[in-house]
């Protein structure tokens, strides 16, 4: 059992009034919010060992390379990955997305063909896009079906020899459907297609295991795990990541520089130029550690409570509909309210303090297909109550009287 109102002690934001009133914050999907022992890692980083790592001699960028290198071993165990140099920094899942993309223009032909999901956000949509046009490469869809789950006989008719590429999400971030990746990676492998897993909203919630799910890829923020913004991991097999060419150029990512030709770096530091996210990347382990203090198992087991508990509140009010039915869910609820436009109930209920997002979620092809402009997404964290689920069900019922 976790004391929640423990937990809620460590996110100085929540005590926050907004419009006058006591926030509540359900936009965990959008972003998290960070325990005071991150704020604070973050800080003593620039008062202790601020100093560029992995090029001085001198002791604090000693320190600071070391406490880098540590926090990749913490992401390595974290996500079981069989080597630290298969973890790379990122930005985000965004900016880890894009550096296998970017890789694989010099792999993919004509012919050739990538699956997506008709769940994806548009972060993992656009970049294979970009990629299809630049190779002649075709895009296919997974389908959905009404309660919002993939169509597993669809994807597999899609496979085929000509399959090099499969990716799909693991959560949803518009409806919170958990999709199941280890089936659809097994499907992919047997036809030798690689597969990349969007872990963005996954990784708040449970820990992946990358060796025993055995994608090829697998990208995450940072800052949807109670770490900063501007931190992400991108794993990669050994193997692909010796295969794709770097994404930048730059310091730190080279061996031997000429004019007449550069040597690229080792893993990691192929695919990391520049100076990084230093301070962010460290405490991107200071936060899983939180996480990991907390316990995904009792995590899951309370937001699974909330998840419950929010779904059977909501359906009392008449005339809502939830997106996103099927059985398999994060703590994540969409929903409409007949005949009023979903940014006008969140802006009535931020009034009232209520954070929620309002709008298509950047995956756009989930609201065509629901025939809809967007919804209301309340995505709910461990460190939310049911009482606050309350305000939210009574702010919603107002918005809806006065809309009405
Ligand atoms: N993939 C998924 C499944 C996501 O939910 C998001 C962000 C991204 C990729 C992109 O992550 P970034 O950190 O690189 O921006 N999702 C959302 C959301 O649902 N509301 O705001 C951002």
């Amino acid at each position: 059992m976790l004391d929640i109102q423990k937990i809620r002690a460590d996110f100085p934001i929540l005590t926050q009034k907004v419009n006058g009133k006591p926030l509540v914050y359900f936009d965990n999907g959008a972003t998290s919010q960070k325990p005071q022992i991150v704020i604070d890692a973050e800080v003593r980083y620039y008062q202790e060992i601020n100093a560029n790592i992995h090029r001085g001699v001198h002791t604090l960028s000693q320190l600071a390379t070391d406490a880098y290198e540590a926090s990749r071993g913490k992401v390595k165990e974290h996500i079981n990955a069989k080597f630290a140099h298969e973890v790379l920094f990122t930005s985000g899942t965004t900016h880890g997305i894009n550096l296998v993309t970017n890789g694989f223009a010099s792999i993919l032909k004509p012919g050739d063909e990538i699956i997506v999901s008709s769940l994806e956000h548009h972060s993992n949509i656009v970049p294979w896009q970009m990629l299809c046009e630049k190779t002649g490469a075709t895009l296919k869809v997974i389908p959905m079906n009404e309660d919002g789950e993939l169509i597993l006989e669809a994807f597999d008719a899609l496979l085929s020899e000509n399959t090099k590429v499969v990716t799909v999400n693991h959560i949803s971030n518009a409806l919170g459907i958990i999709n199941p990746i280890k089936y659809i990676i097994e499907k992919a492998h047997a036809v030798g297609a690689a597969v990349l897993i969007d872990g963005a909203q996954a990784v708040p919630h449970l820990k992946p295991n990358v060796q025993d799910l055995d994608c090829d890829f697998y990208a995450f923020s940072g800052h949807k795990m109670c770490g900063p913004t501007g931190t992400g991991i991108l794993y990669g097999k050994e193997a692909w990541l010796n295969k794709l060419p770097p994404y930048q150029g730059g310091g730190e990512m080279i061996k031997e520089v000429t004019f007449e030709k550069t040597t690229y770096a080792d893993l990691p530091h192929k695919f990391e130029a520049g100076t990084p996210n230093i301070a962010g990347g460290i405490v991107l382990g200071t936060a899983i550690d939180y996480l990991n203090n907390i316990g995904f198992e009792n995590i899951q087991q309370y937001e699974n409570e909330l998840l419950e508990y929010a779904t059977k509140q909501l359906l009392e009010i008449e005339g809502l509909k939830i997106y996103g039915t099927g059985k398999n869910k994060a703590s994540v609820v969409s929903f409409n309210i007949d005949g009023i436009h979903p940014y006008d109930v969140g802006s009535i209920i931020d009034k009232l303090g209520i954070a929620v997002r309002t709008g298509h979620h950047c995956a756009q092809p989930i609201m065509n297909f629901f025939c809809i402009p967007g919804t209301i997404r309340a995505s709910f964290s461990f460190y939310n109550t049911k009482e606050e689920i309350d305000s939210m069900v009574e702010a919603v019922k107002k918005a809806k009287t006065m809309l009405s």
